[in-house]
């Protein structure tokens, strides 16, 4: 009986293995850390969808340190994993460590933020497009405002690839507008604490946000932190100012309902889904893939949630 137990477990352990063809894959991934409530979110698919996957994942929390983020991707070459999975703090600095994965056969997937590396140094980058997150707050902003807006802009980590294309594709279609312009810019390196204390700052160097009419966040947390800033100081944000950040995390969706904000782009944080397929199967065929696998953004509004 005992025998025969054991002898349909290991029946029922081998058909499992083998009706999941990706159990073998060990996938190493740098994450840049946790600054806000985006980014554990992803990080939570990513394991989720391993697990789901079968594949054994490797994580490494950088602590939004680039130096981190080396080391580990460092020991994930020595540790001979099957692929590697970089989300890069800043876009700059990876050329080196690059070349080495290179060297060592490990295939590089970017998920998320971007480098500006040689493009035959990773396989494929999966991630939105910042540069239409920023087009999209910046025509949103133009359109609510009626093409007439004096904005305070809270950027994210400075020479991270989100905080670069979300201000250029925000300054491409506000451009277009002779009486929209940004006054006063500064990163809150996309923490809610970053966010509060940089509008604390501009509520003191404009007079209360005279004539200011709206706020750009490149991120939700920093908004969040805005908002409190604005309350304490007795301002009415998403009243008597245009609210517009991106990620369109649960606690924004909130404060859009409450009426504190009135527009976010959603960041979709589910990146597993669409990044292990593409990874398992390029380890079984090694077909070249597209340098970017965009992943769909749009814009929502108290009127207009969903998501
Ligand atoms: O918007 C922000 C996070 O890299 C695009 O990083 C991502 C950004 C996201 O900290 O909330």
């Amino acid at each position: 009986m005992h025998l025969l137990k054991w002898l349909g477990g290991a029946a029922v352990g081998a058909l499992m293995l083998a009706g999941s063809p990706t159990w073998a894959v060990t996938i190493g991934f740098s994450q840049v850390g946790d600054e806000g409530d985006w980014r554990p979110a992803f990080s939570k698919d990513m394991q989720e969808e391993a697990k789901k996957e079968g594949i054994d994942l490797k994580f490494a929390d950088a602590q939004g340190k680039e130096e981190e983020q080396l080391k580990a991707v460092r020991a994930f070459i020595a540790q001979k994993v099957d692929a590697i999975v970089i989300a890069p703090v800043v876009v700059t600095g990876w050329g080196q460590v690059l070349e080495e994965a290179k060297k060592a056969g490990i295939p590089v997937f970017l998920a998320d933020r971007d480098v500006d590396a040689d493009k035959s140094l990773f396989v494929t980058r999966i991630s939105a497009d910042f540069n239409l997150e920023g087009r999209l707050a910046g025509a949103w902003l133009a359109q609510a405002s009626k093409g007439n807006c004096n904005i305070v802009e809270l950027q994210g980590t400075v020479g991270s690839a989100p905080a670069i294309e979300r201000k250029k594709g925000f300054e491409a279609v506000i451009s277009n507008f002779p009486n929209m312009k940004i006054v006063k810019t500064q990163s809150g390196d996309f923490t809610t604490d970053g966010g509060k204390k940089v509008m604390e700052a501009f509520i003191k160097s404009t007079d209360n946000l005279k004539d200011i009419c709206g706020v750009f966040a490149h991120n939700d947390n920093m908004q969040l932190g805005a908002i409190q800033a604005m309350k304490e100081a007795g301002l009415k944000p998403g009243k008597d100012f245009l609210m517009v950040s991106v990620d369109y995390v649960p606690a924004m969706k909130e404060a859009l309902a409450a009426g504190d904000a009135n527009a976010s782009v959603e960041l979709r944080s589910a990146i597993g889904k669409y990044i292990y397929p593409v990874m398992t199967q390029y380890l079984k065929d090694h077909k070249e893939l597209p340098k970017w696998v965009v992943i769909p953004s749009d814009l929502h509004t108290a009127a207009t949630p969903g998501g």
